[in-house]
């Protein structure tokens, strides 16, 4: 029995805090190729296990095994570490932008980067993402405008969004990228909503929703998975668990549930956990996911185990909660040198190319730049219309919209 006496309150704690030394000896690593690779039709219940792996392809040599390896052209893989390495300098330029007074507030993605840019590659198009902040990937490698991207984040006058959305919080209909919403696992319920609608209208497309690890605490999510998994909806339920919710540790959202993939499990829906960092292991098994879909299996749930080796946004400081070398211990090392010697590997790529690619996408990223801020900055040059603050939200303007709009004279 139990020993009676006093109730204690438990509050998880992680491993190591500022000053202390590094340590993910508590994160399993699995061998790259050792994770099979299930039918699309199979019983739920009959891969349980892959909840609490990690699918990997890249292993440490650069090589590509196992099941799930073999999917992508050496075309394919070098546009998709061109789609990172954009992403990558776009988040340097755009960052230091922030810090030179052009735009309020940035949010990067370093580290994490094969998981939107590889994901997008799985997508159709017309197929529908309903990101958080960090999926600027989906844009990338869908070739949507740079300067498209930078004119939202300045809020000028070429601003599509004209200025309403806080910056990057992009929106295309066109790209299948759902405006983003600042309020955290809303994005959950709408992707399975869009999901429901696509089958009960007959249409072909399939959604995608995105959260984070700290945001799966929210009821949006688990209402999501209770709708999702009851009307068997054509949804990928992505979670990227960067090990970080702002200055929280994964250990709070996650309770006692193991890994979060594991939440799948209770609603029936197939859960696959897989290294976030491995470009060819995220594709494969969005790609599994998104078959699946397609053929009325319904959702799939999907565990990214990544490290965001930035801070938060540009307004947080990671060193005030986390040791300032953690991200270099993290043991799934960089999504892009994985790639990059991956690539190596296969014979078709090298590090002299790979500095020359460097140079010529920060040339593209400036020369995208120097023409959004052509058309204004935060401070500086063109803005959007103050009129625009009034047009384009209501069929009807209300009243008291109206008498402001006389008021501002215009
Ligand atoms: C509903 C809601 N609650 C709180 C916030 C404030 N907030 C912004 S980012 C963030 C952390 C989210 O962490 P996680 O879900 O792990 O995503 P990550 O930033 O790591 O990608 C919080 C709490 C919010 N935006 N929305
Ligand atoms: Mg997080």
């Amino acid at each position: 029995m139990a020993e009676a006496g006093k109730l204690r309150f438990h509050v998880p704690e992680p491993e190591v805090r500022p000053g202390g030394t590094p340590d993910f000896s508590n994160v399993p690593i699995p061998k790259a190729g050792s994770v099979p690779k299930p039918p699309i039709d199979v019983d739920p219940r009959e891969i349980r296990d892959l909840a609490f792996s990690i699918i990997r392809v890249l292993d440490r040599a650069g090589e590509a095994v196992g099941p799930w390896a073999g999917m992508l052209s050496d075309e394919e893989l070098l546009e998709g570490l061109r789609h990172m390495m954009t992403l990558r300098a776009f988040d340097a330029r755009m960052q230091m932008a922030q810090r030179q007074g052009k735009t309020s507030f940035y949010m990067q993605h370093l580290g994490e980067e094969a998981v939107s840019c590889a994901f997008r590659k799985a997508l159709d198009k017309g197929d529908m993402n309903f990101p958080t902040y960090r999926q600027a990937g989906l844009l990338i490698a869908d070739d949507y405008p740079m300067v498209t991207m930078m004119n939202q984040i300045y809020s000028n006058e070429a601003d599509p969004l004209k200025g309403r959305q806080l910056p990057i919080m992009y929106s295309s209909k066109e790209h299948g990228f759902f405006s983003i919403s600042g309020n955290l696992a809303t994005q959950y319920v709408q992707a399975v909503g869009w999901a429901m609608a696509s089958a009960i209208s007959g249409d072909t497309r399939i959604s995608a929703a995105w959260i984070g690890d700290g945001s799966t605490a929210e009821s949006d999510f688990h209402s999501a998975l209770v709708f999702a998994s009851t009307y068997k909806a054509p949804v990928i339920l992505n979670i990227v668990n960067n090990q970080w919710a702002i200055s929280t540790f994964q250990g709070i959202a996650r309770g006692g549930a193991g890994t979060f993939a594991a939440r799948g499990l209770g609603f029936g829906i197939p859960a696959l956990r897989v290294d976030g960092n491995d470009y060819l292991a995220v594709h494969a098994v969005a790609k599994w996911a998104a078959e699946r879909a397609r053929a009325n299996l319904g959702p799939t749930l999907i565990e990214y185990v990544t490290y965001r080796a930035g801070a938060h946004s540009t307004s947080d400081d990671p060193s005030a909660y986390r040791p300032k070398a953690e991200s270099e211990a993290w043991p799934l090392g960089d999504p892009v040198v994985r790639l990059k010697n991956h690539l190596i590997h296969r014979g078709v790529w090298s590090d002299e190319r790979h500095t020359q690619a460097e140079t010529e996408i920060l040339e593209t990223v400036i020369a995208a730049q120097k023409e959004a801020e052509s058309h204004g900055t935060l401070h500086a040059g063109g803005k959007p219309s103050i009129r625009d603050m009034f047009e384009g939200l209501y069929a009807e303007t209300p009243p008291h919209l109206r008498r402001q709009r006389q008021q501002a004279g215009i």
